[in-house]
């Protein structure tokens, strides 16, 4: 072994991991016996029965965990939650803390070497902590002084636009909106949030073709559905609950089609293990058709598809008429279809495609549900909008059974963004905040997330407030995304839990914990609840049960208003100033309602909000395809759309990286180092790899190589740059030749900033070139074969130690 290869990281040691072979089903017994184990580790016997029996219950809380939604109030079990909801909710009310006697004893060089692993399981954060400039461990501060702070760094910037205020998917509503709101009268745009690396794609193309970017089917839709395609998605991690909607859709007659390089477990066989049947037997077998396409090949297949229902003529002509427009041009554009192209795109047969298109044929109901394995590719937005031709094609949207569903990452993103947590929120809805509060707010875009590192790295931002989420790891580029962060001067982050964005910052820092949603919150002296939407913009109460983490805490929203009364009081005649002024924060933080009264006025489709989620299991949005067939685009009609199929090349040597999720994680939350379904356990920097592609590579199953990632930029001097993350073993694992994967945050060092979905702007996550080379690699020391150049354009380093 090179003597140039780093230290192995500090707390998981890597010799323990242990390969075995795949499983072909999701949840059952394990699955209970597992999320059991974990939250009688961490919250005991009497927490954990108080906890989980309120999970998803109507008088109870929401669970943390995905946004996929429950049944309604009638139709719920005692226990309505899944796995990973479980590990979700006991990550949050576990009985852990960090305390200041932990920050005392930590400094940040020993923080910042540890893994995510590791400081997500140290517990939750009990109290306001700040590093002062030049500091080398956290240490207290009161709320009063650390909201003094922020205001005196925000009113001395040289331009609101010099800050950035970060939001991940789990914020409520009502902090949602007060946060929005706060941005705004301070004078910036500036709101990046997840969605920007989530499903951006799906939104920016949905809005364009159907008019508004959300899905279109509810949960009924789906039990009522005769053909559900699940594509780029893996439920049986990341939407657990989706399994038992499938498992009933197959109870009343339909089919499955799953498209995905991976055979997924949860996608072959579910063991349901609320039905007896579930505990003993096999299970539900769910797939009828596994296409194990190639990466990056959606695209083609969703084109060839509804070439395919073209030549059948087996379409809605009255819908398309009466409803559409484009058929024409797509009608010619189909025809001109290149077949040798869309197998070389998908990897897949004529035969395989014609057997999936045929069953759309003879679906009359097709539901189409969709996750990263989509939105994170260069050209996510163009294959979103040929997986909308294909609806259109067949009528399927706005009837019973059928329609497009994006199925959304963060229990409450799809919240947030309705709130107006957006970069680019349209005119109508800034007018009206203007119309209810009387200040201007501002017009021009602000920066989404790779934006907003951009002008990091550029020293055009001061000021960077997270509220929630882990910036600096689930961003792409970690390495170029960090030495950014590091030249902020004020880095704030709002969290429960310890990761490796609190101890990446300029100058300073802040770290300030909120209650969770398992939590009861007596902001104002009352017992106040929130609100969510879930990915079928169904929108509904939750409220905690438990005794707070620490006393200390504060609920999101009162952070909010805390924070826009101290900018208030700093610098009352200010513009900022005088536009705080003219909001009720000491109102709203005394009583939510006043919050959601605001929101009934100012928000589309939520008039008489707070009445509405007063019902048990909340209300439906508004959605005018879905509803009464009307699509809100320029033509008044539903868009189809014509992108040429492209192969995208990967030279001799080189496979196609996706980055993904194992069972036992939440995005850059490590609940523990099994990926049970994929045989995995004890480590998570494996790289799973197609047996004869190990052999092709002269590498065998077990070695320990480097992952090196190659990109040119389109938009440069055409040299190559390289990326590189160590230290992983190979997995043979079966999948299309030329494809491989890795678990996410380990391998976001090799995913390019500047990577990013035309239309959208969202990181290439699930398509980069990657060589496998022997550990000790150093970066640009080997000609880039096919590039014809030397790999030596921007090189980027990895930092031992960090991210795991
Ligand atoms: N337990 C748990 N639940 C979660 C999360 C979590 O981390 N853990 N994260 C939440 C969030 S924020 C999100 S966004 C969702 C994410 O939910 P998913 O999108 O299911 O998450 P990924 O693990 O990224 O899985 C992508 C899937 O797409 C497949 N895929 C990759 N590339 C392609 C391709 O080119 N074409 C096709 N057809 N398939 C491809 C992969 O094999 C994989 O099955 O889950 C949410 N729920
Ligand atoms: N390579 C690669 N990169 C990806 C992806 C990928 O598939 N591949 N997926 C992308 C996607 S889909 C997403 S959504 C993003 C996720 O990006 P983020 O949403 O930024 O990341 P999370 O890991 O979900 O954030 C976890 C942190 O949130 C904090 N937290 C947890 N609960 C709460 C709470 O209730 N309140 C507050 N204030 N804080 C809380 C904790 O401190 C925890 O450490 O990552 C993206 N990055
Ligand atoms: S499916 Fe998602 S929302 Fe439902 S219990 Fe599981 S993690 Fe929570
Ligand atoms: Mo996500």
């Amino acid at each position: 072994m090179s003597a140039l290869r780093p230290a192995p990281k500090s707390d998981i040691d890597e010799s323990d991991l242990d390969v075995d072979q795949p499983h072909h089903h999701a949840a059952g017994p394990t699955a209970v016996a597992v999320s059991m184990k974990r939250a009688m580790e961490q919250m005991g016997p009497v927490r954990t029965a108080q906890t989980l029996l309120k999970l998803n219950q109507a008088d109870g809380f929401d669970c943390q965990g995905c946004a996929w939604p429950d049944p309604s109030p009638g139709e719920r079990h005692h226990a309505e939650f899944c796995e990973n909801g479980a590990k979700a909710v006991t990550e949050e009310a576990t009985k852990r803390r960090v305390d200041r006697a932990f920050f005392a004893e930590h400094s940040l060089a020993d923080l910042a070497g540890r893994t995510e692993y590791w400081l997500g399981q140290q517990g939750r954060i009990t109290e306001p902590m700040i590093v002062r400039e030049g500091g080398t461990h956290y240490e207290p501060i009161s709320w009063d002084e650390a909201n003094a702070l922020m205001a005196e760094r925000l009113t001395g910037l040289s331009s609101p636009d010099r800050a950035v205020f970060y939001t991940s998917g789990k914020v409520s509503n009502e902090a949602a909106y007060a946060y929005q709101v706060f941005v705004r009268a301070l004078g910036t745009n500036n709101l990046p949030d997840c969605s920007n690396m989530c499903h951006e794609s799906s939104g920016s193309a949905l809005v364009d073709t159907i008019g508004i970017g959300k899905g279109s089917v509810s949960l009924e839709d789906i039990h009522l559905a005769k053909l559900i395609v699940v594509v780029g998605q893996n439920p049986g991690t990341n939407h657990p609950r989706m399994l038992s909607a499938l498992e009933e859709a197959k109870g009343r007659g339909a089919k499955i089609i799953s498209v995905n390089p991976l055979e997924e477990a949860g996608m072959v066989r579910f063991k349901n293990p609320q039905k007896v049947k579930g505990w003993l037997a096999n299970g539900t077998g769910l797939s009828d058709l596994h296409l194990p396409i190639r990466i990056n090949g959606d695209l083609a297949l969703f084109q060839a598809i509804g070439a395919l229902l073209v030549q059948w003529d087996a379409l809605d002509r009255e819908f398309l008429e009466r409803y559409t427009t484009g058929f024409e041009e797509y009608v010619d554009h189909v025809q001109e279809l290149d077949w040798a192209k869309v197998e070389a795109s998908t990897g897949l047969s004529r035969a395989q495609i014609t057997e999936a298109a045929e069953m759309f044929r003879d679906s009359e109901a097709t539901t189409t549900c969709w996750a990263m394995g989509i939105t994170q590719h260069h050209n996510s937005v163009a294959t979103i909008k040929e997986i909308v031709n294909v609806a259109l094609l067949q009528g399927n949207i706005g009837r019973p059974g059928a329609g497009l569903c994006p199925v959304r990452g963060h229990s409450n993103v799809q919240g947030d963004r309705t709130m107006g947590v957006w970069e680019r929120l349209p005119d109508h809805f800034l007018d009206a905040i203007q119309g209810e509060f009387g200040f201007d707010p501002p017009r021009e875009h602000g920066h989404d997330t790779v934006q907003a590192i951009r002008e990091m790295r550029d020293g055009t931002v001061d000021f960077f407030l997270s509220m929630g989420g882990n910036f600096v790891s689930a961003a792409p580029d970690t390495e170029v995304t960090a030495a950014a962060m590091r030249k902020v001067r004020t880095v704030v982050n709002v969290a429960t839990k310890l990761n490796h964005s609190h101890v990446t910052f300029g100058r300073e820092t802040l770290l300030l914990p909120p209650l969770g949603r398992s939590e009861k919150d007596l902001t104002g002296g009352i017992e106040q609840r929130v609100t969510v939407e879930d990915s079928m913009s169904a929108v509904h109460a939750s409220k905690g049960p438990l005794k707070p983490a620490s006393p200390h805490l504060r609920s999101e929203v009162h952070v909010v208003c805390g924070l826009a009364e101290a900018v208030q009081a700093a610098a009352p005649e200010s513009p900022a100033g005088l536009a705080m002024a003219r909001v009720p924060w000491t109102a709203w933080r005394s009583d939510y309602t006043e919050i959601r009264r605001s929101i009934a006025r100012v928000v589309p489709g939520c008039a008489a909000y707070d009445e509405k989620v007063d019902v048990p299991g909340g209300f439906v949005l508004p959605h005018p395809p879905r509803d009464t067939r009307t699509f809100e685009t320029e033509s008044g009609k539903a868009v189809l759309s014509c992108t040429p199929v492209e192969v995208l090349e990967v030279p001799q040597g080189r496979l196609l990286l996706q980055t993904l999720r194992s069972h036992d994680q939440f995005n850059t939350t490590i609940y523990g180092l099994d990926d049970r379904y994929r045989g995995i356990s004890n480590g998570r920097r494996v790289v799973f790899v197609h047996p004869d592609d190990i052999r092709d590579l002269e590498l065998a199953d077990g070695d320990m190589v480097d992952l090196v990632g190659e990109w040119t930029d389109p938009d440069g001097d055409g040299s190559a740059e390289e990326r590189i993350a160590r230290d992983f073993r190979v997995v043979s694992y079966d999948q299309p030749r030329g494809c491989a994967a890795a678990y996410y945050p380990e391998t976001n060092p090799l995913v390019p900033l500047d990577s990013t979905a035309i239309g959208s702007n969202t990181p290439v996550s699930k398509a980069v070139i990657l060589r496998l080379e022997r550990p000790g690699y150093v970066l640009g020391s080997r000609t880039i074969e096919g590039s014809g150049d030397q790999g030596t354009g921007t090189m980027r380093t990895d930092d031992p130690g960090q991210l795991a």
